[in-house]
């Protein structure tokens, strides 16, 4: 008796779907309700900043509509420091930063945007500047009184302290905890690679967490400095693939909530070692893994195709959806039979996998990645779609099953190079929305998004096409959602009932 009253609950819980939850589990510093967006010098540039590099990058960021599509953080990282101040202030390179932090600060506020900062829970950065280990109250304070609204917190040079968890949260709650002293909100990004399980215990202290080594510019070459290919990994490294971190993410994409997020490291679109597949993919894969999505690319000479991957606000609202439920790998399989002459290992062999998630609203996010040398057809059935419903271990009848689904192609509505380069070259500004998609004096569409107007939420309720994407198909009841995948490329779809979805759910009941 007692476990069919449970079994009946976990059905209705199932299909109110995850309201209550989200509801319940609120930002431990009131931030990062969706994951945060902006850009971080690192990828593209290094050791190599200035204060002309942020503030020409930022200028750009508004120019191109980037800020408005919610790319709010610019952050600086590793190599600004001239060390510390007789009296122990941290302090900048004079040359790189002629007019000192603060100022960097202002002008990034004046303009709409946010700064982020950047050290290590150890002696020194990994650029072997000086860190804050054992130092966190005093630089918290500088970080505030500089104006900072983001902290990206490293791991090197920490003295050993790591190998249990409690080590490292502690180390980690150290610089929580001062950043909260300062009473200024400052997003607080954890970068220590995984190590010791962040996903298990940082989401009372931290907005996110990495969960894996540095990511670099390739979609999926094996490199012996990435050594692991699961998440527990005592050695995370660098120069980690895309498909590698997916791939680690992916039995612990759901430890994320609203407020902290599994960081899959920055993005690496625009940097030229993938295809322009490739880097829809490693976007797409983010967004719906509600990772940060933090630009790491020259923005100042972004080309055209590179600009359309950023700016596609249909793949953005899954990510800002305020639910905030990481899409799940319901699939994986070899992208191949394998056999004696091919590699066993995934990720020279390539795979398939298929990707769900619930969204705001009763909506689903589904996703076919195909890391194989050769374009595929996949399908995934209704029970693939709603896996989370029929393993409830109830025999109730799952009503969302019987429902026609509608399908849109997120990608279909991807802004066009020519549209793509008149905004770069300065003739065209972005629409405010999709419905005043031509520029009054130009024939070229624009396809994007502005989220500074109207919330992802908001523009989604009102079934603005920039969000939608467009219609390519139903789903019949039972039926199967199938799409033509290219080799390294996915297809992202939102689904939505032509019943009303979760609009009307309580009806099911
Ligand atoms: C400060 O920046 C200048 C110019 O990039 C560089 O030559 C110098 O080495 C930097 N100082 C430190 C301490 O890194
Ligand atoms: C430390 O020195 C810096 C400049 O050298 C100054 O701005 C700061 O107020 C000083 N801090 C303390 C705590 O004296
Ligand atoms: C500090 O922590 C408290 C308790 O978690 C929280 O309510 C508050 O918003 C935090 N303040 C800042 C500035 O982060
Ligand atoms: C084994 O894999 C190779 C590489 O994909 C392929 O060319 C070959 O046809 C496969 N052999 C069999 C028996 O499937
Ligand atoms: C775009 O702007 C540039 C520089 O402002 C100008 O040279 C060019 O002719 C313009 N192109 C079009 C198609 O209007
Ligand atoms: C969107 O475009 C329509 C049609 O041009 C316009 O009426 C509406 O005010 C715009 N919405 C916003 C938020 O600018
Ligand atoms: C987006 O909307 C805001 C607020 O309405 C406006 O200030 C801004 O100029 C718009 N951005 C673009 C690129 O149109
Ligand atoms: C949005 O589209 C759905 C059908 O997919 C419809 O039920 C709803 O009324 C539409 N909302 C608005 C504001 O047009
Ligand atoms: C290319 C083009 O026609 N650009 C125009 C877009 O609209 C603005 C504002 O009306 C004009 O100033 C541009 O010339």
């Amino acid at each position: 008796m007692a476990r069919s009253i449970i079994g009946y609950l976990a059905t209705i819980a199932a299909l109110l779907d995850f309201e209550a939850s989200a509801a319940g589990t609120a930002s431990y510093n009131g931030l990062a309700l969706t994951p945060q967006m902006g850009w971080d010098n690192w990828n593209a540039f290094g050791c190599d900043v200035d204060e002309e590099l942020l503030l020409s990058t930022a200028q750009k960021m508004v120019d191109f509509g980037l800020r408005d599509l919610g790319y709010y953080y610019v952050i600086l990282d590793d190599c600004w420091s001239d060390g510390r101040t007789s009296n122990g202030t941290l302090q900048a390179n004079a040359t790189k930063f002629p007019h000192g932090i603060p100022y960097v600060a202002d002008q990034l506020h004046s303009i709409g945007l946010g700064f982020g900062m950047y050290s290590s829970a150890g002696k020194y950065t990994c650029a072997q500047y000086a860190a804050s280990l054992g130092m966190e109250k005093q630089d918290a304070q500088t970080f505030a009184d500089w104006g900072v609204d983001y902290l990206k917190y490293d791991n090197c040079y920490n003295e050993g302290q790591e190998g249990t968890a409690l080590i490292t949260y502690t180390r980690y709650k150290a610089m929580s905890d001062a950043l909260n002293a300062t009473g200024r909100p400052i997003l607080y990004s954890m970068c220590n690679w995984g190590q010791d399980n962040p996903w298990n215990w940082a989401q009372t202290i931290a907005n996110s967490w990495r969960m894996s080594g540095d990511v670099y510019d390739s979609f999926d070459r094996p490199d012996a400095r990435c050594p692991c290919t699961t998440y527990e990994c005592t050695l995370p490294g660098f120069h980690c693939s895309v498909m590698n971190i997916l791939n680690k993410a992916a039995p612990v994409l759901n430890k994320a909530q609203p407020g902290a997020w599994n960081d899959l490291d920055m993005l690496e679109v625009g940097n030229s070692r993938m295809t322009d597949d490739e880097y829809k993919t490693h976007f797409s894969m983010w967004a719906i893994a509600k990772s940060p999505l933090i630009m790491g690319t020259d923005v100042t000479t972004m080309t055209a195709q590179t600009l359309s991957i950023y700016s596609n606000a249909a793949i953005i609202a899954i990510n800002q959806d305020p639910l905030g439920i990481p899409a799940l790998r319901v699939w994986q399989s070899p992208a191949q039979p394998q056999n004696e002459t091919y590699s066993t290992d995934a990720y020279t062999a390539g795979e398939k996998s298929f990707w769900t998630g619930q969204l705001n609203g009763g909506d689903y996010v589904a996703a076919f990645v195909n890391s194989g040398p050769a374009p595929a057809t996949l399908t995934a059935t209704m029970n693939d779609i709603f896996i989370d419903l029929v393993t409830t271990g109830s025999n109730a009848p799952v009503p969302r099953l019987m429902q026609t689904w509608d399908v849109y192609d997120l990608w279909a509505n991807r802004m066009s190079d020519a549209s793509a380069q008149a905004i770069i070259t300065g003739n065209m500004t972005m629409a405010t929305n999709a419905t005043s998609k031509s520029n009054a004096t130009s024939t070229l569409p624009v396809q994007t998004y502005n989220a500074t107007a109207m919330s992802y939420a908001n523009g989604v309720t009102a079934n603005d096409t920039a969000l939608l994407g467009v219609k390519v198909s139903t789903i019949a009841p039972m039926g199967t959602l199938m799409a033509q995948v290219p080799s390294h490329g996915v297809v992202v779809y939102r689904l939505r009932s032509q019943g009303g979805g979760g609009m009307r759910k309580r009806d099911e009941l």
